[in-house]
């Protein structure tokens, strides 16, 4: 940072994984814009956009002071001309035409809605949009045929669009410990995703399982399910088999951006019992409004991360709970829960071997577009290929040797300590 002619510039490095970003975000209102923007390439397939618009955006989230002159913004890195456009009207002018007529533009906001239902991506939604459905009612009315996924979705809408607090995360992390630890103990999970990365909410739990012996996590997840279901604890859920072995040939690359793991997405139903658990008074007492009692904690919502927040294991507590910033543009404050004694949760569950642990940890913390930044690091600055599997050293044909130490050497140009 330097003082130029009374004009404070910046320095940032060009890839999101090579910065560190704080929770703490001086240009939100930027980076609102931004996000938003994104959102809505995104739910529009146009995914080179929403990345330009992601990468803008957590280039203003990564400095140490708002931004008031255009002259700041010179020689930052991944400004296009289209984000440059929108800052400087937010600057100059208070606000963005563009921002603001998408924001308010029936499409983005029946895209946001349908896209809400679990189960339905942009292409579905944009079929729906085209046959004039734009809100729930009009779903439910024009007799569509649902997948089960997305009947779950529609019927656990709300629950499903609060976020989540990290009280109610850890509760879900204590009956998948139950579950695990009951039908192969020795087995280990790990919260990962947002919550892992210290987030305050979250849409949904993201946990990894793996077994310290290799093989002894092969069929670990249809056990764990059929606990869970056995135990009420499943409102749905879908397994993807492991498929990154199955080329004949050995472990095939996997595509860029999706790992092969053994994977159930799923829907619990966490009980009044379950979500209290965590949060229990010291003394036992038990407030008896249920409702206001799961909210008490971590009632503070918004979401917070950002392109490369430490893993949680790196903040200490205290600082989790107080350090608040916005990520997507969300500062909503979790609304109460329904007069009903449980929620619907969102969780994700992979499968790991221990071998391919480290990779699967550090592609599942996330965020989105950190992982995709040290891929396209470790790919043009390094020629190695990053997936939550391996890396590969693609100037090597056999590569199983110096992976690891060519792991470690790269992570230590990142703010990323997994092991
Ligand atoms: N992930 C990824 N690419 C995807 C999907 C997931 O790299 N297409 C990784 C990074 C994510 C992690 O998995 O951080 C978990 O995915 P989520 O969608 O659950 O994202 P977060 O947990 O980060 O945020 P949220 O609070 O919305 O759950
Ligand atoms: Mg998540």
């Amino acid at each position: 940072q330097q003082v130029e002619a009374e004009v404070v510039t910046f320095s940032v490095p060009s890839y999101a994984c090579q910065r560190r970003t704080t929770l703490e975000n001086h240009n939100t209102v930027l980076t609102d814009a931004l996000s938003l923007l994104a959102e809505n390439a995104e739910l529009s397939d146009e995914d080179g956009r929403g990345v330009a618009f992601r990468r803008a955006a957590a280039v203003l989230r990564s400095l140490p002071e708002p931004v008031t002159d255009m002259k700041q913004l010179r020689g930052l890195p991944c400004l296009g001309d289209h984000s440059l456009r929108v800052i400087k009207d937010i600057l100059e002018d208070g606000a963005s035409r563009e921002f603001e007529s998408t924001k308010q533009s029936e499409r983005f906001k029946a895209l946001k809605v349908l896209t809400g239902i679990f189960g339905v991506g942009s292409r579905t939604a944009d079929r729906w949009i085209r046959e004039g459905i734009h809100t729930l009612q009009q779903l439910r009315d024009s007799g569509q045929s649902l997948n089960r996924a997305q009947q779950a979705g529609l019927e656990h809408y709300d629950d499903l669009n609060r976020p989540l607090t990290a009280a109610e995360a850890e509760a879900v992390g204590e009956i998948v410990e139950r579950a695990v630890v009951s039908v192969l103990p020795g087995a280990q999970i790990t919260l990962t995703g947002g919550f892992r990365r210290g987030k305050l909410t979250g849409h949904d739990v993201d946990f990894l399982i793996t077994h310290p012996d290799e093989g002894r996590e092969e069929g670990l997840m249809s056990k764990v399910v059929s606990w869970l279901e056995s135990q009420g604890f499943l409102l749905y859920q879908k397994t993807t088999r492991n498929s990154y072995l199955e080329s004949k040939d050995g472990p095939a690359r996997p595509p860029a951006n999706m790992d092969r793991f053994e994977r159930c997405f799923s829907i619990f139903k966490l009980t009044m019992e379950e979500r209290r658990g965590t949060e229990q008074p010291e003394n036992g007492e038990r407030n008896p409004n249920p409702a206001e009692d799961t909210l008490s904690v971590g009632a503070r919502s918004g979401s917070q991360t950002d392109e490369n927040t430490p893993p949680q294991s790196q903040v200490p507590a205290d600082e989790r709970r107080h350090r608040v910033s916005g990520e997507d543009g969300g500062q909503e404050e979790a609304k109460p829960a329904a007069h009903k004694p449980w929620r619907a949760v969102r969780v994700d569950l992979v499968v790991s071997p221990i071998s391919q642990f480290a990779f699967a940890l550090l592609g599942w913390t996330g965020s989105k577009l950190f992982e995709r930044e040290l891929r396209r690091w470790a790919g043009h600055e390094k020629a190695m290929s990053l997936s939550s599997h391996a890396l590969y050293d693609n100037t090597q044909v056999n590569t199983s040797q110096s992976v690891f130490r060519h792991f470690i050497a790269a992570l230590s140009f990142c703010s990323v300590k997994i092991l």
